[in-house]
């Protein structure tokens, strides 16, 4: 059987020891129990790694502390020509990365190879920001003052991230709060450990190659008991963490409880409304990626279309006959279009909402099924599904991690479309398909869409890294990535200088001695 060059990109990433049980960089410090890694793609195992202790996590806080006292004061466009450097030891590791990410996540290869690209532009965007961290001046009220803010790095950034997006989502963050000047401790997914220590080495090399401390980029690894000594360690003033709204929810709790801060990036229930202006092309080609592309495990997946009822039918069958045309298999085959989702308990959660949506009165209109014999050994593999469904369903309430698309209709108005659409606890991305300037307006404005993301004439999902990313409501109110994220890394400072021999007092409040 076809191999697709997977041993290579081991060897390129530098995971051949952990195979026999060591490991490199900073995982060095992490003793703990085994942890296994299975590719949902074959069921082979990867590799293996070892968790991370309470002992090998003081070690671990050791090195990011001391590291942030050097990184703090390298000035923030060395600390930019560090990313630079970063983002071209991944432009050199693309394609083995892309791979790596493709055989332990189970994403298609071009995808895989789309989440490494998204790393590089974040490193290019965060190369330009290292010389913009820019504050305001103000006019002081008081003759002889000047006044004016600054933004100091927080020091210690904790980050917590999902298996669906296994290298991509710590780069933004990470990039981001290295030319911030944080330190970074990172626990990638239990279920992808491989992709973590893989970034961790190429990091780990550009900082040595620097003379720079390691510590500046730290990983951890294990389940949520680990990500646990991160949110209760008042040394962390940030953490920033995706997943699912169930763990969001235990997180912001813990943290809040010390007053530390969160950046949360959880669950999506992403729709589009398909209007009877809509391109049905375009349409098809939107939700049929946004519902099955990364075998439906973005947050930002569509999960519910929202269709006028003048075009349902129309709809309904493009939609239908494109998704007869799916190739299941391997992503690692450029042919195939679906991979496996990511493991046994993905596959019953599937099952499950399958079995639910009928139970609750939807009516089935692509048949689910878990796939079996030659390619499908690994049990991971499930068809892509369509449901017509009620948004009020429990089910259709509920983000199912797994390719299962949603049919709704609407009658009369955009405002219809609208109260289904924002009728769900999750506010992360939605869309529009139409050609009515008015309809798409509508939907933009204050009165419209109440997600994160709202796009016209594009899918949910595929946002670009230069816009802020993250959604309101249940998916958490954290934005990263683009525009003016970096703040959320910085703390901000009012300064307020008297260059006279006079203390006037503000407000004009006299006070004589
Ligand atoms: C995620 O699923 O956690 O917008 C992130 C997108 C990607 C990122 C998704 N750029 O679909």
């Amino acid at each position: 059987a076809a191999t697709f060059g997977i041993e290579s990109a081991l060897k390129q990433l530098g995971l051949k020891d952990i195979n026999e049980g060591t490991s490199t960089g900073s995982t060095n410090f992490s003793s703990g129990d085994i942890i296994e890694s299975y590719s949902p793609v074959d069921g082979k195992l990867i590799g293996k790694v070892k968790a991370t202790t309470k002992e090998d996590y003081a070690k671990v806080m050791q090195a990011a502390t001391s590291a942030f006292k050097t990184w703090r004061t390298t000035p923030a466009p060395l600390r930019g020509e560090i990313v630079r450097q970063f983002g071209d030891k991944l432009r050199e590791k693309k394609e083995a990365l892309g791979k790596l990410v493709s055989y332990e996540m189970g994403k298609s290869y071009q995808e895989g190879l789309g989440e490494v690209q998204e790393m590089i532009d974040i490193c290019d965007f965060a190369v330009g920001l290292s010389r913009q961290l820019h504050g305001l001046t103000m006019h002081s009220e008081r003759p002889g003052h000047r006044m004016y803010e600054q933004y100091h790095p927080l020091g210690v950034v904790g980050i917590i991230s999902a298996f669906n997006f296994p290298v991509a989502v710590w780069a933004w963050n990470t990039a981001l709060a290295w030319i911030c000047g944080d330190v970074c401790v990172w626990k990638p997914s239990e279920k992808t450990p491989m992709c973590g220590v893989a970034c961790q080495n190429i990091a780990a090399e550009v900082f040595a190659a620097n003379g720079l401390p390691e510590g500046i980029c730290n990983l951890i690894n294990g389940d949520y008991a680990v990500g646990e000594m991160m949110t209760k360690d008042t040394r962390i003033p940030l953490i920033s963490a995706t997943g699912s709204t169930r763990m969001g929810k235990i997180v912001a709790k813990e943290v809040a409880g010390r007053l530390g801060n969160t950046l949360l990036e959880l669950g999506g229930n992403n729709a589009i409304i398909v209007t009877p202006d809509a391109d049905i092309k375009m349409t098809v080609i939107g939700a049929v990626f946004g519902a099955v592309g990364t075998a439906g495990q973005r947050c930002t997946s569509t999960r519910r279309l929202i269709i006028h009822e003048s075009m349902y039918d129309k709809v309904k069958d493009a939609v239908v006959s494109a998704y007869n045309q799916l190739r299941i298999g391997n992503p690692l085959d450029e042919n195939n279009h679906v991979g496996p989702i990511i493991d046994k308990d993905a596959v019953k959660m599937y099952q499950n909402a399958l079995e639910k949506v009928v139970a609750e009165g939807g009516n089935i209109v692509v048949e689910g099924g878990v796939l079996e014999g030659e390619g499908y050994e690994s049990g991971c593999y499930v068809k892509p599904a369509i449901a017509e469904a009620e948004n009020s369903f429990e089910i259709v309430q509920h983000e199912t991690f797994a390719p299962i698309l949603y049919l709704l209709k609407y009658s009369g108005t955009i405002e219809n479309a609208l109260d289904i659409q924002n009728g769900v606890a999750q506010g992360l991305s939605s869309a529009i398909m139409t050609n009515n300037l008015r309809e798409a307006e509508h939907f933009l404005s204050v009165q419209g869409s109440d997600c994160g993301i709202a796009n016209v004439n594009i899918g949910t999902s595929g946002a670009e890294i230069g816009g802020a990313f993250g959604g309101e409501k249940e998916t958490g109110g954290g934005r990263e990535s683009g525009s003016d994220a970096w703040k959320v890394y910085m703390r901000r400072q009012t300064n307020t200088i008297n260059y006279t021999t006079e203390l006037p007092l503000a407000q004009g409040i006299k006070f004589n001695l």
